[in-house]
């Protein structure tokens, strides 16, 4: 097939328009949100114009099928509250691009995908992980946003967008090209990764409450400050897990939600969110025990209480062995001294879609490591690697009809 760079980059610079931030390339496109709508109809045309056949699902994944059964490509194109123009995007894109120039090669065929919410702004991975049955229809709609509102009010702006579900058996795999969203490629001057295996997640919401009071009058020893709590439960928080953890496990607290936020009050309330990653689901249990024992014993200390959401997550997902090995045979063929396999610190629809089908994933380096910031970016040139190596995976994969026996 031939690929057509130009197009496929003009394609990635049209996409950051939709809620283009104005700093560098970065977009404000959260899931439901207008620009986020306006970007999925938009291609929406751009598959029909393909001579895809167009189907929004019950949640707003937006599905570009090819007749029979095909190999599925994509991402998503939601974003961070502060994102960067590639996060999603280039898998969206590069599965467009390689879905054309294979329809005009006469094959192979190709499907395209752009989940909705992978960025969690309900949950994690939240389409991906609906459409894949980790994460059940009435428990998402359930969810509220740090705003309130609910992924059953949000999901209800599809209006008639919204079809029937896709189903999985139509596909043979997928991939997903990604950013790194690391410092790996780009400190090793490398501009392939080959992920192994995709790291688990665990996000939930704590509240702690304490009793408003006036900051001038209320006596420390009297005070049941809620922010003084947080800030005791995350300094013991990292004492208690170093003894454990690994270099590869993160935890971290990324929303605060003090209330009520002023200078001369002593805070009764602050609501947060707590998100611990790790490889191994084993560890990803033990610190979870850790959290509630840190929150229940720095509770009792400062005389507050806390209630907690139940926690979300994805398990640790191994990649598939052939689809690996399509992409590593690419690599080494295009790009011989420039590619690893390595692991995903990020979460990607494609750990959710691993319970579905054989599924593997392609990195491009990210410039300094930058993700889920405005100033997130990659070289044009190492756009156009990822490109070719996952059009030469997928075309490998294709003809060698390398799929496990219980994939037609
Ligand atoms: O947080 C993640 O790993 C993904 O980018 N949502
Ligand atoms: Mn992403
Ligand atoms: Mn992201």
């Amino acid at each position: 097939m031939k690929l057509n760079h130009a197009r496929f980059l003009n394609r990635l610079e049209t996409l950051a328009q939709f809620g283009a931030s104005g700093v560098f390339k970065g977009v404000v496109r959260p899931a439901y949100s207008e620009p986020d709508l306006a970007a999925r109809d938009w291609i929406a045309q751009e598959m029909e114009q393909i001579g895809l056949e167009v189907q929004f699902d019950p949640v707003g994944n937006l599905f570009g099928l090819t007749e029979g059964q095909s190999i599925l490509l994509g991402s998503h194109t939601d974003s961070q509250p502060q994102g960067g123009w590639l996060d999603g995007a280039l898998g969206v894109i590069g599965a467009l691009e390689i879905a054309q120039a294979s329809m005009e090669a006469g094959g192979p065929p190709i499907s395209v995908v752009n989940f909705q919410d992978e960025e969690g702004r309900f949950g994690v991975t939240t389409g991906s992980a609906i459409w894949s049955g980790v994460l059940p229809l009435e428990q998402a709609d359930r969810i509220v946003d740090a705003r309130g509102e609910s992924f059953a009010q949000a999901r209800s702006k599809l209006g008639t967008r919204a079809q029937g579900w896709v189903d999985p058996a139509r596909f043979s795999a997928f991939l997903e090209m990604h950013i790194e969203q690391g410092p790996v490629l780009d400190q090793r001057e490398l501009g392939i990764g080959v992920v192994s295996n995709i790291v688990g997640i665990r996000d939930m919401r704590v509240q702690i409450d304490g009793e408003q009071n006036h900051a001038g009058t209320t006596p420390m020893s009297m005070r049941k400050d809620a922010f003084q709590a947080l800030a005791s439960f995350a300094v013991t928080l990292n004492a208690k897990i170093a003894s454990y953890v690994t270099h590869e496990t993160v935890w971290t607290i990324g929303h605060v939600d003090l209330v009520p936020n002023a200078a001369s009050v002593v805070p009764g309330t602050v609501t947060f969110s707590m998100q611990w990653r790790d490889a191994s689901l084993a560890r990803l249990d033990q610190i979870q025990d850790c959290i509630f024992d840190t929150l229940q014993m720095v509770c009792a200390e400062h005389g507050v209480t806390f209630s907690c959401s139940e926690p979300l997550g994805i398990v640790p997902t191994q990649m598939d062995q052939s689809v690996q090995t399509a992409l590593q045979h690419a690599a080494q063929e295009l790009t011989p001294s420039l590619w690893i396999d390595m692991p995903s610190g990020a979460l990607h629809d494609a750990a959710n879609v691993a319970k579905l089908m054989p599924t593997g994933m392609l990195f491009v380096p990210s410039i300094g490591g930058l993700s889920h910031t405005f100033t997130e970016h990659t070289d044009p040139k190492d756009l156009f690697r990822g490109l070719d190596v996952l059009a030469a995976g997928v075309t490998r994969l294709w003809r060698r009809n390398s799929f496990p026996s219980h994939i037609a």
